[in-house]
């Protein structure tokens, strides 16, 4: 799910959290084997802060989703760098770039050859083609981090969910997607992209929604991306919902993405070339009948459904029926989507028995309206990406909602919320 609550509960949810604090996890499990963390504020009073993304320095570049890109040098200066519509106090700004319910300036990621061409990529949401589009930009960062220049828009035909679609069950800008990340073992860089409510986006093979792009820093296809014929060449996997989370394993850089679900079942889905991750939300598959809007996703069925089961058997996240090839998800939470959303992998001696396992931040909030997201999970995911093994991290402090998890080059996890912080979680 994806429900947002009013900016002032958002704030209320954020106090608190200013003081460093010592916890650990709450399992068995995880006490034999799971470090203590400190946590600090890095940044706080952002505006619903989306993604970082590291120089080996620590100087952090940082997205706000209706703000722009900034970045925290590496002695502490905060520079703002490119402003969307009616941001005020950037370096440069760019008006075609907008915020509308989910979207907005999102994902970021630095190229691995920065040190030579010192280029930055963002996503974001922009009005240069009506109805509007997401966007994969190319930019130039200065030689002392203060500007960027060279705007190239290397994706520009990325589906966005426009105000004339609207539905009943979710705005403008919803199922957005939009994490940018570079594989570490092809220098390639991975798109996730949302199915925007539309039925017959996540199968289609020329659309670009529910799917992870694999491109280059041009934006043109990287090889091997292995979708079927007649599909796009840059898609990588298709039949996804809204895969917000992409990370990659320690040692065979083998991409997960993690997705939120309809009313149920989160997912967390080990990526083959060309996989099809299984959603398919169109009228009249599976036995289904027709659905409103054209779009089987949520309602009137899955509502109406009490057991989360029920809700899963109308509307799967993997339609292993229709589609028995598609891959198999790692783990899902088996219940009430909770928003699941940002993940990555730890790496490092200093995190225990939390070395190489996937962590997962949910940024949902629950059917009841609490959020879900003061706690992290970790997976314990065998070679074959088929099961995981859960442990639940509470964390003593009020419920926040993790758009962003990032280890940083010192090690240490890096934390975005939805309520405005950025925060680094060290392992002791
Ligand atoms: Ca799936």
């Amino acid at each position: 799910m994806n429900i947002f609550p009013a900016k002032a509960q958002q704030r209320a949810v954020l106090a608190g959290t200013a003081l460093a604090a010592l916890f650990v996890a709450t399992t068995a499990t995880a006490q034999t084997a799971a470090p203590a963390l400190t946590h600090t504020v890095v940044l706080s009073k952002l505006d619903s802060p989306w993604d970082m993304a590291f120089l080996p320095d620590g100087t952090m570049f940082f997205t706000e989703k209706c703000n722009g890109l900034s970045v925290r040098q590496a002695n502490g200066t905060v520079v703002k760098l490119l402003g969307m519509k009616d941001a005020k106090g950037y370096a440069s700004s760019a008006n075609d770039l907008f915020c509308e319910g989910q979207a907005g300036m999102s994902g970021v990621a630095v190229d691995p050859n920065f040190a030579s061409n010192r280029f930055l990529y963002v996503y974001s949401a922009s009005s240069l083609k009506a109805p509007g589009s997401n966007r994969v930009m190319r930019l130039k960062v200065n030689a002392n981090a203060t500007g960027v220049s060279d705007r190239t828009d290397i994706v520009t035909d990325i589906p966005y969910k426009p105000a004339a679609s609207d539905h009943p069950f979710g705005g403008p800008g919803a199922h957005n997607g939009g994490r940018l990340r570079f594989g570490p073992g092809d220098g390639f860089l991975y798109v996730t992209t949302g199915d925007i409510h539309g039925g017959a986006i996540p199968q289609s093979p020329t659309l670009l929604g529910g799917k992870v792009l694999r491109i280059d820093r041009d934006g043109k296809a990287a090889p091997n991306n292995g979708a079927p014929a007649g599909f796009d060449p840059r898609i990588y996997t298709y039949g996804h919902r809204n895969p917000q989370g992409i990370a990659f394993r320690p040692g065979t850089n083998q991409p997960f993405t993690a997705e939120n679900g309809p009313w149920h079942t989160d997912e967390v889905t080990a990526l083959v070339p060309g996989g099809n991750a299984g959603w398919d939300p169109r009228p009249n598959v599976g036995g289904r009948g027709a659905c409103p809007d054209n779009y089987c996703g949520y309602s009137p069925n899955q509502m109406a459904a009490v057991d989360p089961k029920d809700r899963a058997a109308f509307m799967p996240m993997t339609d292993l029926k229709t589609y028995p090839n598609a891959m198999k998800p790692a783990w899902t939470n088996d219940g009430l989507s909770q928003g699941l959303f940002s993940s990555t992998f730890l790496s490092g001696p200093q995190w225990k028995g939390w070395n190489g396992k996937l962590i997962i931040g949910y940024a949902g909030i629950g059917i009841h309206g609490t959020p879900v997201g003061n706690r992290l999970d970790v997976l314990d995911i065998p070679a074959d990406g088929l099961s995981a093994t859960r442990t639940t991290v509470n964390l003593p402090m009020p419920a926040a909602r993790f758009r962003s998890l990032v280890q940083g080059p010192d090690g240490n996890l890096y934390i975005a919320t939805d309520e405005g912080a950025i925060l680094r979680m060290v392992p002791n």
